[in-house]
C-alpha cells in the first residue's frame, strides 16, 4: 500500500507561475503538484498536496499529517520567516517534515534570511527552483527507507 505524504503550502504559493517568474521559475502551482504525484508514484508514496494562504490552517494540517502520513514537504512561503506556531507544531508531530523554498532565501532581503522552522525540521532545500519539491520528495524517501 502507498505511503502517505502531505506537501503543505502556504500564502501566495498559488500566484506561482503568474508573476515573477525570474524568482520563482515559470511553473504553476498545479505543475508541482503533478511533478510531485509523477515522482510520488516511483517513490511508492501516495501525494496529499494542499495550499492555503492562512498559517493556523497549516498548522492543522501538520497535526493531520501525524497521524496519516509518513512525512511531510512543506513550503510554508513568508509564515517560514514568522511562524512559532509552525516551529512548535513542527516539534509536535513525530513524523519528519522536509523544508523547501524555491528560491534561495539566504540570497534575498535579510528578512526571509530567518527560519522559523529550520532548526526543527529533519532538512531544508532551497534554492533549487521547482524541483526542490523533487528533491524534498527524494529526501524523504531516503529517510523513511533507512
Ligand atoms: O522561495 C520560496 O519558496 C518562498 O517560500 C516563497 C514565498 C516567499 O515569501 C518566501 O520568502 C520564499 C512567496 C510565495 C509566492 O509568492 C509569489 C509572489 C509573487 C508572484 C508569485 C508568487
Amino acid at each position: 500500500m502507498a505511503r502517505k505524504v502531505f506537501v503543505l503550502n502556504g500564502p501566495n504559493l498559488n500566484a506561482l507561475g503568474k508573476r515573477e517568474p525570474g524568482m520563482y521559475g515559470g511553473k504553476s502551482l498545479s505543475d508541482i503538484e503533478k511533478d510531485c504525484r509523477k515522482l510520488g508514484n516511483e517513490l511508492g508514496f501516495e501525494i496529499d498536496f494542499r495550499q492555503t494562504n492562512h498559517e493556523g490552517v497549516l498548522v492543522d494540517w501538520l497535526h493531520e499529517a501525524d497521524d496519516a502520513a509518513i512525512g511531510v514537504v512543506t513550503n510554508p512561503g513568508a509564515y517560514s520567516h514568522t511562524s512559532i506556531a509552525l516551529h512548535d507544531a513542527i516539534r509536535a508531530i513525530s513524523i519528519p517534515v522536509i523544508e523547501v523554498h524555491i528560491s534561495n532565501i539566504h540570497a534575498r532581503e535579510t528578512f526571509r534570511h530567518t527560519s522559523m522552522i529550520s532548526s526543527v525540521v529533519a532538512g531544508a532545500i532551497l534554492g533549487f527552483g521547482p524541483n526542490g519539491y523533487n528533491l524534498a520528495l527524494r529526501a524523504l524517501s531516503d529517510i523513511c527507507n533507512n
